[in-house]
């Protein structure tokens, strides 16, 4: 009886260390990453995140910028850690009423100018989508990431994430239009290796129309 107890306690012993020994940390490992639609052209744009699945991240809040320019928010997609904020200076010599009726965050920024509006803090996880009142096409997109290992793909659809010290992580991929609201791959990372993964994401079509400024205000619609 004693016998039995004690084996199962060694093992149990046996378990955690070999977690700690083989889930600990590695030497920094790369991870690169190649978006495709699934007509296999590259997705500029997609969000990938990597979230160790066995250790604490430190998050380091920042101030980004999404201006407004020629009617369209610059960058279009921009990645942000918990409890940061961002700005929208509108450098167009007309005005924009910037909003969202996100869950991860609501707020507006009522007709203005130039740099005046207050910068915007995200303290919710998410996805924030941003419209303009004036200006129905204006979208623009805040991710609100838990993770600082963030990065987004450029118009080759690729992404790097460097200093991976961890051997197991989640990576989450994200796209505007994403058919999904997420798609999500746990990985495992040799000590100092280069990791690629190729990603493809099913995108809703792109519809996208520019029209003549609204003169009548109020529409809030999505
Ligand atoms: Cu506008």
């Amino acid at each position: 009886m004693f016998f039995n107890r004690s084996l199962k306690l060694l093992s149990k012993v046996l378990t955690v260390f070999f977690c700690f020994t083989v889930g600990g940390p590695v030497e920094a490992a790369v991870l690169k990453i190649q978006a495709i639609d699934q007509q296999n052209k590259p997705v500029e744009n997609a969000v990938i995140t990597a979230t160790p699945l066995f250790s604490k991240v430190e998050i380091v809040k920042q101030t980004k910028i999404i201006d407004q320019i020629n009617k369209e928010y610059v960058p279009r997609v921009v990645i942000i850690s918990k409890g940061s904020s961002v700005k929208f200076p509108n450098k167009d010599n007309i005005r924009h009423h910037v909003y969202s009726f996100s869950k991860a965050k609501q707020f507006e920024l009522p007709l203005y100018e130039g740099s005046t509006a207050p910068p915007v803090e995200f303290n919710s996880e998410g996805t924030v989508t941003l419209g303009c009142n004036i200006h129905d096409w204006m979208r623009g997109y805040v991710y609100i990431s838990e993770t600082p290992f963030a990065a987004l793909t450029d118009k080759k659809g690729a992404a790097v994430i460097q200093e991976l010290t961890e051997e197991t992580y989640r990576v989450d991929f994200w796209h505007p239009r994403l058919k999904k609201t997420l798609i999500s791959r746990e990985i495992k990372l040799q000590q100092d290796s280069i990791e690629t993964v190729k990603i493809r994401l099913q995108l809703k079509q792109l519809i996208k129309k520019r029209q003549k400024m609204k003169t009548r205000f109020g529409r809030y619609s999505d």
